[in-house]
Parts: C-alpha cells; structure tokens; sequence
C-alpha cells in the first residue's frame, strides 16, 4: 500500500517537462540582481562585438525591420521555479549572426546595468535562442528584461540576459557574473547544472 502511493505520488509530481528538482509555477517571479534599468528606445542599441574590434550594431528600428519569430516554450530558473509554454516573439539569434564572419566559439551576453553571463555560441544558434521583445503578446516589461532580453530557454533562465545590450564572441569560456559567483558555466537543466 505505502509503496502503491508513493509510486502514484511520484508519477503526479514528474510531469514530462519538468526538469529534475523543478517546481511549476504559473505566476512569473522577478528575479533582479539590481535595480531595473530604464532603456528608451531611441537610446536603445543592440551589439555584436566579434573581435579584434570588429562590431554589428542595430539601433531599435533597425532591430525591429529583421525578421521576427514567435516563440512558444518552457523556462526553468536555477532557483527551482519552471513555467511552461510561455509565449515569446524576437530575433532569432540565427538572424543576427546571419553573413557575419566569426571565428570565436564562446559568448558573453552583456547587459543595461551591467550584469554579464557566458553562452558558448553553439546553444545561441541552431533555433535556440532568441533577443526578445515581446512577451505573452505585450511588449516585455521592464522588470523582466524589456526593451528586450536574450531568451536561451533550453538553459537555466539565469542565462537569458534582461536588458541585453549586446553579445561578445570570446575565444574562451569566462565566466559573467553569476558564474563568478559559483553558478555552473552552462547551465543545463535536465542535467541539473545549477551549481559547480
Ligand atoms: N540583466 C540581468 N539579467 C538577468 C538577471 C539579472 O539580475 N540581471 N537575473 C537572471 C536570473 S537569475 C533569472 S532567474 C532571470 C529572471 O527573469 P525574470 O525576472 O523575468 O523572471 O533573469 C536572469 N537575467
Ligand atoms: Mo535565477
């Protein structure tokens, strides 16, 4: 009887998007490592730094005429937190790497305010993440990132930039800021990188 309903507990509790150790939530905590930027958009300005001083820079309206898509997908924050099938409409990161030579395997994501975090380039392309815009049909909020924010929700959503100003390319994986400060270089949450 008592392993009966743990095994029946156990099955309710592993929905199949629900990475290990993740809880669901359906409202969308903010999770600030300082005050929120305030960013107008005719200030706004996004950048592709590749190195040895070579650099791509979009202002918002030049931003705005690439091509959008929209996103439908789950997010997990290391703090335990998932949310599931949120909706999202940006550029693809694909997009703004297209006919641009680079050299680099490594990213850093830097944002207004300061906050940094690494990406290696290979989980920004392929369809996997984004500079979003929009969220749940609204222009996304300041409080969660707006103007716009890196989304790569297949990693830990530490790794998605709020505020994002730009991406470096980096010859070598360093570490931003909450990799510093002991979060996991990549962050992949059906692995459980939350800590390292
Ligand atoms: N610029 C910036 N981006 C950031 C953060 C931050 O403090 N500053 N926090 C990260 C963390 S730890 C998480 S969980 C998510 C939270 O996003 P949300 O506040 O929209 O839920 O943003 C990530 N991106
Ligand atoms: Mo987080």
């Amino acid at each position: 009887m008592a392993l009966i309903s743990s095994g029946f507990r156990g099955r309710r509790r592993s929905d199949p998007a629900l990475p290990p150790g993740q809880y669901l939530t359906n409202g969308f905590p903010v999770l600030s490592a300082g005050p929120t930027p305030r960013v107008p958009l005719d200030e706004w300005t996004f950048t592709l730094s590749l190195g040895r001083g070579e650099q791509r820079v979009w202002n918002w309206a030049e931003f705005m005429a690439l091509p959008q898509e929209s996103v439908t997908t789950d997010i997990h924050c290391v703090t335990s937190w998932s949310k599931l099938g949120t909706t999202w409409r940006g550029v693809a990161v694909d997009t703004l790497f297209e006919g641009i030579d680079h050299e680099f395997g490594f990213t850093m994501a830097h944002s207004y305010g300061g906050y940094t975090t690494n990406v290696p380039l290979a989980d920004l392309l392929g369809g996997k993440a984004w500079v979003a815009w929009e969220f749940d049909g609204k222009p996304l909020a300041a409080e969660h990132g707006g103007p716009a924010r890196l989304l790569v929700p297949h990693l830990y959503f530490w790794k998605s930039a709020k505020w994002v100003s730009g991406l470096e390319l980096t010859p070598n994986d360093q570490p931003g800021f909450w990799e510093s400060n002991g979060y996991h270089m990549r962050g992949d949450p059906w692995l459980e990188q939350r800590y390292w």
